[in-house]
């Protein structure tokens, strides 16, 4: 078989569970944004059903030292500021454990809707940079937590639609240059919203699936090169506004696999570069929202394990 051709899904897994461990050089490096890192690194245990490898205990104590009571966010890791990203992140991980009854789920709710601004967009923190990256995380925050009711709905949806450019994508801002990230955002909180039909699926799914390059892989926007986290960004979107089989799958999985370090385990950007936790998460998710045999699937709007999106919502 060619080299690369098959997911490394054990050796992936050792690899998480040493970065996950304090002391690797990777967790140095991104001490800032440890939350995030644990929501990428346990995600993707869970998509490759080790989950188990952590001690949920552990990691859900750890989680709550990063919690500011007085706010009721989260900071990216113990005594840091509060900021959505990681309020989204440490709730994204308790779902992953089935614990969010850890939360005054009241507050949680209090401190990111209370971020929300007069034009219906979202600050990131008390400091107020907004982009449609926060009116995500906060509609995904708050429906995972049931308190969607807790912001004024119409103009968060009005905000979001006013960052859609004549291309069909969407920016960070209204006039922002259209971007997959953005674009996975916007499309996500339209989803969350249940308002999708804002968009024009055909003009959307055309910009996004001419994100495919020669060599398989999806870049972020046109003239850049591929990277696998694009995977997720891209692959996520279409499937929301249902054109995904616009992609050729078997070319974008085959570049994904490539990327691999097939002996110490992770996924990097693109072929040959230095793996990290990051783009390991959005390789193995871009190969789950493809449907690659051992993998979970996984919801493209709510960036978890399907079974963990059904266990929130079906219990209510
Ligand atoms: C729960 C999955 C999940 C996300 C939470 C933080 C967030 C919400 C979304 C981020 C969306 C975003 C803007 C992603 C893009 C990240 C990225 C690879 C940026 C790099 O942009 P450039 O311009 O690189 O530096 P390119 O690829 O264009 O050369
Ligand atoms: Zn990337």
């Amino acid at each position: 078989m060619a080299d690369g051709a098959e997911l490394a899904a054990d050796k992936h897994v050792r690899y998480i569970v040493t970065v996950e461990k304090k002391d690797s050089f990777e967790s140095l490096v991104m001490e800032h944004i440890r939350l995030n890192g644990a929501y990428w690194g346990l995600t993707t245990l869970d998509l490759l059903h080790k989950l188990h490898a952590v001690d949920a205990a552990e990691v859900v104590d750890w989680i709550m030292s990063c919690y500011h009571p007085e706010s009721g966010g989260f900071g990216g890791n113990v005594g840091h500021d509060p900021h959505v990203l990681y309020t989204l992140s440490a709730v994204q991980v308790l779902c992953l454990f089935d614990r969010l009854d850890v939360l005054d789920v009241d507050k949680v709710a209090d401190y990111v809707a209370g971020l929300q601004n007069e034009d219906g967009s979202f600050s990131g923190d008390i400091w107020g940079e907004v982009d449609t990256r926060f009116s995500y995380i906060a509609l995904c925050t708050l429906s995972l937590l049931h308190r969607l009711h807790r912001i004024d709905m119409q103009k968060a949806v009005d905000f979001v639609v006013s960052c859609k450019n004549l291309d069909g994508g969407f920016g960070a801002m209204p006039g922002g240059e259209s971007h997959a990230g953005q674009i996975f955002c916007c499309v996500g909180a339209l989803a969350i919203a249940g308002s999708l039909h804002h968009i024009d699926r055909d003009l959307l799914g055309w910009w996004l699936c001419e994100r495919q390059c020669k060599d398989g892989g999806l870049n972020g926007r046109p003239e850049k090169l591929a990277d696998v986290c694009y995977s997720w960004w891209v692959l996520s979107s279409l499937i929301m506004i249902d054109r995904v089989h616009w992609i050729d799958k078997e070319k974008l999985t085959k570049f994904i696999l490539n990327c691999q370090d097939k002996e110490n385990g992770g996924i990097s950007d693109r072929p040959d570069n230095a793996v990290d936790i990051y783009h390991t998460y959005f390789g193995v998710a871009g190969l789950s929202l493809m449907e690659y045999p051992g993998v979970k699937p996984m919801d493209p709007a709510y960036a978890l394990p399907l079974d963990v999106v059904n266990r929130i919502f079906l219990r209510k």
